[in-house]
């Protein structure tokens, strides 16, 4: 988003001057718009618990953040694609595995779409899938534990940005390539882009128990940037819509080269179809390399696995399984409504927003009424997919989702606004102004065929003036709009962490009920857990050493430890022994080059030790948990070799 901004507001501009006048109205004062009992709406009185549990994707901090809404208090910080010091993910050697890819180990990313899982196209509150975009990967949390169990990386693509969307019973997480790249990499001059460039489109199965990945098949496709999807639902279930830019096939995405075309296109996917080719081996394999890391449940140690081959299928191969349809300029993704049957597509650098009939869509492939095709795949007649033009909504048109009313709400980067909409009749009903350029919005279900039009949150790229100054670096905004009336009222401004792109709202106690208190400590099979003090232990083998040791209110056991050698590689593998609620202790040693360790009431994890000089080092449980905690420590002894 940050660097396409300058270029979108200068073309904007200059190819809607007419507009100015919205972006002005945009500005409004917020003190215009606070009213009434707004304080009331979002106060949640101390011992009282929020209503809906909002997942906000963390952009480049790579994690994802839990608020509770209406309040707006953050709830939780759960980290996915990022070492994260408060917990030890990611340093601990249970968690590294998480981050093998491909290219080595990569502990950072940046996320940006929250997909809860669903069955029958409502959230079911067991699982929360997000992307990396950057070394593409899908992540899977489980939403008992809160914590990422699974990270799947996505072979021949590049910029997994158009994902993780899911359908409506958990069967897919459909994906896209942001960039298209050479299939398999080569060397090549970049200006042979549209000889040898491809995009790929990628099916993720979920294993309906347990919710692991497996990559089912790619589709490949010509060289665009498929940018963002959304999956049909109800009477368009069994397809997936994917918008495009830079239909122009350029390789330098400056505006003179990739928006020159009044339009660009919707890649419509019948993945029932393809499941049939599938089946009926119509696939190629190819040979690749992908990494699988999936957490053991009853260790807590994440494994990976090298995949080495996919199956790709060729639309020339497979009739009437890929479509395209002319989008606006510039698209942005395609919002299907809850009763399935209209999709939003909208274009940033236009100035109405298309609305698109799926039985209008589905007739037109019916009778064939095509404007030719591109690489063998259909392009379908705009006007016989169409529903209707929303005209001149605002400026920037992003990302839209809708309450169970009949009602769309669209946000509005350039002009600064929430718009409200009719879907049927295409009448915009209300307008807000955001401060500033919001992103995404999420209403609790609001992509899903259940949404409650409650409550709406903005999530804005730009915050100036909001908060008290932190210098030059600001938290990014978000606003909580009441939308249960007929027009929408600003309740209330929350800062935000890393860069909020998506988010998913879900009502509590679809997740309350299922939340761990604590690990069952009979249930721990962790090869090195120490399941009672007396079995603690130190066992050398070579220059590695092993310490099984436990903790529990208020000693570390063993607490002295000595006949360490400098070089060794001493593995504390801590079991925290407590069987109740919020008990963690945490462990950290003087001189260790990661991090701490929180380990959770009946968990075993371990911290790498690799001492470099003689000495004695301290260590000491990192979590507060008694009055005698400050005396909850040891020594470790190091002696020359
Ligand atoms: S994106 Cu950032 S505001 Cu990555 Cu869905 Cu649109």
């Amino acid at each position: 988003m940050r660097t396409r901004k300058v270029n979108m507001i200068i073309s904007l501009v200059t190819i809607m001057g007419g507009m100015a006048l919205v972006v002005a109205c945009g500005q409004r004062n917020a003190t215009t718009v606070i009213e009434g009992d707004a304080a009331e709406q979002v106060y949640i009185a101390p011992g009282e618990y929020d209503e809906f549990y909002a997942f906000l994707s963390g952009g480049f901090s790579g994690q994802i953040t839990v608020y509770g809404l209406p309040s707006g208090r953050l709830l939780r910080e759960v980290p996915v694609f990022s070492q994260y010091p408060e917990n030890g993910y990611g340093y601990s050697e249970e968690s590294k595995p998480m981050f093998n890819t491909s290219y080595g180990f990569v502990p950072w990313d940046d996320s940006h779409h929250i997909e809860l899982s669903q069955q029958n196209g409502e959230f079911d509150g067991r699982w929360l899938f997000v992307n990396g975009n950057n070394t593409p990967r899908i992540a899977r949390v489980d939403l008992s534990t809160f914590e990422t169990v699974e990270i799947l990386e996505i072979p021949d693509v590049a910029g997994l940005h158009c994902a993780p969307f899911i359908t409506e019973n958990s069967e897919y997480l459909v994906s896209g390539t942001r960039f298209s790249i050479p299939i398999p990499q080569k060397d090549v001059p970049i200006d042979t882009y549209k000889e040898n460039f491809k995009g790929l489109i990628n099916y993720v199965s979920l294993d309906q128990d347990h919710g692991t990945m497996e990559l089912a098949f790619q589709i490949e496709m010509p060289g665009f940037n498929y940018d963002l999807a959304r999956n049909g639902k109800a009477v368009s279930h069994g397809w997936s819509f994917l918008t495009t830019y830079n239909s122009e096939q350029a390789h330098s995405l400056l505006e003179v080269n990739a928006s020159q075309k009044d339009k660009d296109l919707m890649a419509i996917i019948n993945w029932k179809k393809a499941e049939e080719y599938v089946a009926a081996g119509k696939f190629t394999e190819r040979p690749t390399s992908y990494y699988h890391n999936l957490m053991d449940e009853s260790t807590g140690i994440a494994h990976s696995q090298e995949m080495k081959m996919t199956r790709i299928l060729k639309p020339e191969d497979c009739p009437e399984m890929v479509y395209f349809i002319p989008v606006p300029k510039s698209p942005h993704g395609c919002d299907v409504d809850p009763s399935g049957e209209y999709i939003v597509g909208n274009g940033k650098l236009s100035a109405d927003m298309s609305v698109y009939s799926f039985s209008k869509i589905m007739k037109a492939i019916e009778e064939k009424n095509f404007d030719g095709e591109i690489e063998g795949i259909p392009v379908i007649n705009y006007d016989a997919g169409l529903h209707g033009i929303l005209q001149k909504p605002g400026l920037g048109p992003l990302h839209t989702e809708f309450d169970e009313r009949g009602n769309a709400y669209t946000t509005f980067f350039i002009s600064s606004e929430v718009v409200k909409w009719n879907v049927d009749n295409l009448e915009i009903l209300d307008r807000e102004a955001t401060f500033y350029s919001p992103g995404h919005l999420v209403i609790p279900g609001g992509e899903t065929r259940k949404p409650e039009g409650k409550y709406l949150v903005a999530m804005n790229k730009i915050t100036k003036d909001r908060y008290l100054p932190t210098g030059p670096e600001l938290a990014h905004s978000a606003q909580l709009f009441d939308i249960s009336g007929d027009k929408m009222k600003l309740l209330l401004d929350f800062p935000t962490k890393g860069e909020p792109h998506y988010a998913q709202a879900i009502r509590a106690d679809k997740v309350k009920p299922n939340s761990k208190k604590f690990y069952n400590i009979e249930e721990n099979a962790h090869p090195y857990a120490t399941l009672g003090e007396s079995k603690t232990k130190v066992v050398r083998e070579g220059d590695e050493v092993h310490v099984y040791m436990t903790a529990m209110r208020s000693h570390l056991a063993p607490d002295n430890i000595e006949g360490f050698k400098v070089g060794d590689k001493v593995f504390f593998h801590v079991t925290n022994l407590e069987q109740d609620w919020d008990v963690p202790h945490g462990f950290a040693i003087q001189g260790a080059t990661n991090a701490e360790l929180l380990v959770m009431p009946g968990q075993t994890k371990t911290l790498l030790w690799e001492p470099k000089k003689v000495g004695v080092y301290a260590f000491y449980c990192t979590d507060f948990c008694s009055a005698l905690h400050q005396e909850m420590s040891g020594y470790a002894r190091v002696s020359a070799k």
